[in-house]
């Protein structure tokens, strides 16, 4: 797949960093992997350099984070995922194809409600934020607020960086209130339930997208 980068943000995810970026080298021969770490405490960041790929350290924030890799990264053809493995590897490929007539691909969630220890909380309150978002919006998308997408270099070139919330969670919708003539393309995906290592999401992210909103 040329001309492809994956812009993977990580904080402490030591236990899962390894099993990623394995995946990643194996279906993906070739492509630019970027990790963009937050001075974890732990050994992600020795891991992954130890595997080969690049890394880069930024500020706390998973918001600073993808948008540092989305500048950094060398190829015109860009994808975000979590470190996690709830973001299916394999789709990556039509993402990147879809790429290739689109500025922006986003893999939109339909199982929303698999928040695994957060459960009906959580997913009441990812369902509120997501009616809410949308109607800050000028384009029309089912999950402007999904982690896992794709977004050529030259739409990165426009984005205005001071309407980010650098702290905040929600770098897609970030991105997407900024726009309104550009050509999106949503492909449906099954979320899955983070299976090891902990969840960085609090509520403080949700007074981060509430300030988004705003800004
Ligand atoms: N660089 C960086 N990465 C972050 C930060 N916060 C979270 N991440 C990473 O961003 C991705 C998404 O974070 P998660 O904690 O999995 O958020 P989530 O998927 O909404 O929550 P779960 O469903 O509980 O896993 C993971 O790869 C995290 O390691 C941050 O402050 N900096
Ligand atoms: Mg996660």
């Amino acid at each position: 797949m040329k001309g492809l980068s994956i812009v993977i943000p990580t904080l402490n995810e030591e236990e899962n960093i390894k099993e990623i970026i394995g995946i990643l080298n194996r279906l993906y021969n070739g492509v630019e992997i970027l990790v963009v770490d937050s001075d974890s405490k732990d050994k992600t960041r020795e891991t992954a350099i130890r595997l080969g790929v690049r890394v880069i350290g930024t500020g706390k924030g998973l918001c600073r984070a993808v948008l540092e890799g989305l500048k950094m990264a060398k190829n015109d053809f860009i994808v975000v995922m979590d470190a996690d493995l709830q973001h299916p590897p394999e789709l990556i490929k039509e993402m990147y194809e879809t790429l290739k007539y689109s500025d922006v691909v986003i893999a939109t969630r339909f199982n929303r409600e698999d928040y695994g220890d957060f459960s009906f909380k959580r997913y009441l309150i990812s369902k509120a934020a997501n009616f809410t978002a949308r109607r800050f919006l000028k384009v029309k998308v089912k999950d402007p607020m999904s982690g896992f997408f794709g977004i050529r270099k030259e739409i990165v070139n426009k984005i205005n960086e001071g309407r980010f919330v650098k702290e905040g969670y929600k770098v897609l919708f970030d991105i997407l209130k900024q726009f309104k003539d550009i050509k999106i393309k949503e492909i449906k995906y099954k979320f899955q339930i983070r299976k090891k290592g902990k969840s960085k999401f609090n509520f403080k992210h949700v007074k981060c997208l509430i300030k988004s909103f705003l800004r």
